[in-house]
């Protein structure tokens, strides 16, 4: 029988991905039904406005069962994590936070027999080696950072508790998400939201990739979708849990420009490659999802194209009412 998912608490919901996510979780299912929650940084007015908002550390369990036994918790969207690029600074902090907290929130779900946990994964998981083109879902795993290893980890962790205590969790590899609410805080993709800001603001920016730099990317709507649309899916008729690859398209930083130019004309992009390069280069150009399509009808909406339209129109009015960077 399938279990319904009546009381969601969000960690991470004041990051990139967390806090577009609670608010549809919360249209969707009812504000007070959604608990946001974040580590340190302050939330938005709207988030915290719209519903209960609480700070917790992941790597304390004790913080997270509060909330858990105070709301009546049966399902978890734990998007806490420390991304690639503040992961190779602070590998240690990387691992805690990526590992301890994963398996503080498995361990609550076991404890109080939750409906359903979704751990998003990451093309992270990938390293040197694969094919670089339509990676295969099924492919060596060998990551060179610590956010990679910690991915990888999360995954097979995911899977163990699936196959061995029977915890419904489902997980998926979410490429570089672009999106104008929230900036991105700490990953290697984050040139991708980077570009489109300074494009608006100033004409001008100077990239931390070269420009034959090609990754998987994906627009904020989709990726909400997708998570949601994976959370709602029929648990019996999935095959795989914790590591669907999530794809929509993929793009050189050349071709985002060359996008961009359409609607600033005088747009101009420097290149001064970092350490981030080098994680960049890494990581699969465009990734194959056909498992996702199959098991619960993933079907992407944006493209390169249509996304960057949106993109400037709605920065574009942030900039005019002064709120660009809020
Ligand atoms: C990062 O760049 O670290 C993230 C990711 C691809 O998981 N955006």
């Amino acid at each position: 029988m399938k279990k319904e998912m009546k009381k969601i608490l969000v960690t991470g919901s004041v990051g990139q991905i967390g806090s577009e996510l609670t608010m549809e979780l919360r249209r969707r299912y009812g504000a007070d039904n959604v608990i946001a929650t974040g580590r340190k940084t302050e939330p938005s007015e709207e988030l915290r406005n719209s519903g209960p908002f609480h700070f917790i550390d992941c790597t304390r369990i004790e913080t997270i069962e509060e909330m858990v036994t105070k709301y009546n918790i049966d399902t978890i969207y734990h998007m806490a994590a420390i991304l690639s690029a503040v992961g190779e600074k602070n590998p240690q902090l990387c691992w805690d936070v990526n590992m301890n907290g994963t398996i503080n929130i498995l361990e609550l779900g076991l404890k109080y027999k939750m409906a359903r946990i979704i751990v998003p994964s990451s093309i992270a998981v990938w390293g040197p080696g694969i094919p670089l083109e339509n990676t295969p879902q099924e492919t060596v795993l060998r990551p060179t950072t610590m956010y990679g290893v910690t991915k990888v980890c999360a995954e097979l962790l995911c899977d163990y508790y699936v196959q061995k205590f029977g915890l419904d969790i489902r997980g998926l590899r979410y490429p570089g998400i672009i999106s104008y609410e929230t900036l991105p805080g700490g990953g290697t993709t984050d040139y991708a939201v980077a570009i489109y800001y300074e494009a608006v603001d100033k004409g001008k920016y100077t990239c931390f990739v070269r420009e034959d730099t090609r990754l998987p990317m994906m627009y904020m709507p989709d990726c909400i979708e997708g998570t949601i649309q994976l959370a709602e899916a029929d648990f019996s008729k999935l095959k795989r849990h914790s590591d669907f690859n999530h794809a929509a398209m993929s793009f050189s930083v050349t071709e985002l420009a060359a996008e961009i130019k359409k609607h600033i004309p005088d747009f101009e992009v420097a290149y001064e490659p970092d350490y981030r390069q080098e994680i960049a280069d890494s990581w699969p150009n465009s990734i194959d999802d056909s498992a996702a399509r199959e098991e619960w009808g993933w079907k992407p909406k944006w493209d390169l194209s249509s996304m960057t339209e949106d993109m400037i129109k709605h920065l574009r009015a942030r900039k005019e009412s002064g709120t660009l960077y809020r």
